[in-house]
């Protein structure tokens, strides 16, 4: 500090600036080859007590308790949430909004029909389009099927022609979301096969400054290496980044005349790309220069079977899942709301107690698939039977889950839900998995949810976004 406070004075006498110079020379070099040798510095994780939002409830009971029970709706002022849906999906939004996005008061749906479900006037947000989407656009004609379904009084199934039709919604959904809610501090993108974890959401917006622009979600490459958030993580953009993206009418560089909607500037690059959430992120850095906040795995974009817990996720936050049918929507999320009330945050470990519930009854079960890859050498006893195959992960450091079947032992160092094998299993006979009791305990697991109170996770490890 000394010296930089004396600099103006010495800089006058040349020598003194000749050494000043070469010593700042020195430094650099040395600032250099000790950031070359260390390890990256920049952990993607720090450590953080947070406060709860939504825990679980604290009176249960009752044939049909309120699970929106402590819902903090004093936040949604704040947060604007959108579910996009399709006609096409009626049992999935059915089950979505009777159980996620049943406590948000003030949703927007946004579909490829009008109607109403519940108490939610559902958008066609696909009428909000120039009609120069429908010229010489096959994918678009879906939507003319649809309607001509609708006025006929049919039913819309789900189709691979809705699918495509899809991503015609993302661009006007965030135009539509910001003129509904333009004093929101955050909007929340969602999928009616999308999970939630309202809490961690929570927890997550309270440390980030919504006047920044933020572009936040879970990373998919798209065409010449650009990275976009994947809508089936859901999507979260902030009011600066709003702002940014949709600059009001009179300010420089646009006029009243000029059109600032995302769907019309952006009309050609959805016609000729394959995704909508890839679009959008291209809209956003085309138009603000704003990149991707990369938080996986808290945005999870894995479907329940396939989630994968290990020693470096344990205290991961854990905030959506994809790919749930309407039952498991159903089951997890009355699950969540009714576990033992609970200050930590939820994380990925949190979830073992549903996923792995059977283990109360054993550490195995059979014709079950754990999805553990790695195959143990082949001159080892693990592979005699399923109990030698689970004794010998118990001995193995990294084991933390095992497979046997068809004589093949098979361990992984992270424990997943996996699936239900059929008991003919093709004519191969058993198929066996396990998860080993001791190393998941010693990690923090406990079989029985009602002791797993004030005990690891406190402070969860938060992700750091990756800018990309
Ligand atoms: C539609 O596509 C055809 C063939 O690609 C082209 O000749 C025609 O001009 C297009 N029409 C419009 C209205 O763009
Ligand atoms: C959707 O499926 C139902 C039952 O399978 C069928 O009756 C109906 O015609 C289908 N709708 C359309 C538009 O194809
Ligand atoms: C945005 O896209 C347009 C059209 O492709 C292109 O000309 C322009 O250079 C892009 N701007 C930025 C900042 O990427
Ligand atoms: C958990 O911690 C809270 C606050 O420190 C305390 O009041 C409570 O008794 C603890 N519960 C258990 C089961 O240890
Ligand atoms: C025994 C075993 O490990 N079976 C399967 C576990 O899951 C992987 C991935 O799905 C399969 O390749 C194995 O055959």
């Amino acid at each position: 500090m000394a010296l930089f406070k004396t600099l103006p004075m010495r800089l006058s006498r040349r020598p003194i600036r000749l050494l000043l110079a070469g010593l700042l020379f020195v430094f650099f070099f040395l600032s250099l080859s000790r950031r070359k040798h260390e390890p990256a510095q920049l952990s993607p994780y720090y450590q953080r007590k947070t406060k709860s939002f939504f825990p679980p409830m604290r009176h249960k009971g009752g044939v049909d308790p309120d699970y929106c029970e402590g819902f903090p709706y004093d936040l949604l002022k704040d947060i604007q949430v959108v579910l996009k849906t399709g006609a096409g999906d009626a049992s999935k939004n059915k089950a979505h909004l009777s159980t996620v996005t049943s406590c948000i008061k003030n949703l927007l749906v946004v579909s490829d029909h009008e109607e109403t479900i519940g108490e939610h006037n559902v958008v066609d947000i696909l009428a909000e389009l120039p009609a120069s989407y429908a010229i010489n656009n096959t994918d678009f004609q879906a939507y003319a099927d649809h309607k001509k379904a609708h006025a006929e009084g049919d039913k819309v199934n789900y189709s691979q022609a809705g699918w495509r039709l899809d991503r015609f919604k993302f661009l006007p959904m965030v135009d539509k979301a910001y003129t509904v809610n333009p004093t929101a501090k955050w909007f929340v993108f969602l999928e009616s096969d999308v999970y939630f974890f309202w809490d961690t959401l929570f927890r997550l917006l309270a440390q980030l400054d919504s006047k920044e622009p933020h572009y936040l979600g879970s990373p998919s490459r798209g065409s010449n290496d650009r990275w976009y958030a994947y809508g089936g993580a859901g999507i979260v953009m902030s009011q600066g980044l709003m702002k940014k993206l949709k600059p009001p009418k009179t300010t420089a560089g646009t006029t009243d005349t000029e059109d600032n909607r995302l769907a019309v500037r952006y009309e050609d690059w959805v016609k000729e790309d394959c995704c909508g959430d890839a679009v959008l992120g291209y809209a956003i850095y085309n138009a603000t220069g704003v990149k991707l906040e990369a938080l996986y795995p808290t945005f999870a974009p894995d479907e329940l079977k396939e989630i994968k817990v290990d020693r470096d996720r344990w205290c991961v936050p854990l905030l959506s899942i994809h790919r749930m049918a309407p039952e498991q929507l159903e089951s997890i999320w009355k699950w969540e709301r009714t576990r033992p009330y609970n200050q930590k945050p939820f994380v990925y470990s949190s979830l073992l107690a549903y996923t792995h519930s059977h283990l109360k009854q054993g550490p195995s079960r059979e014709f079950w698939d754990n999805l553990s890859i790695a195959p143990v050498p082949n001159d080892r006893p693990a592979h005699k039977n399923a109990g030698s195959c689970g004794s010998e992960c118990e001995k193995d450091r990294n084991c933390l889950q095992w497979s046997y079947s068809q004589t093949v032992c098979r361990f992984a160092n992270y424990i997943k839900l996996g699936n239900a094998v059929d008991r003919e299993n093709g004519g191969q006979g058993e198929f066996t998995s396990g998860w080993d009791l001791k190393k998941m305990g010693e990690l923090g697991f406990k079989v029985d949810e009602e002791s797993d109170i004030n005990d690891t996770c406190m402070e969860a490890t938060w992700l750091a976004p990756i800018v990309r």
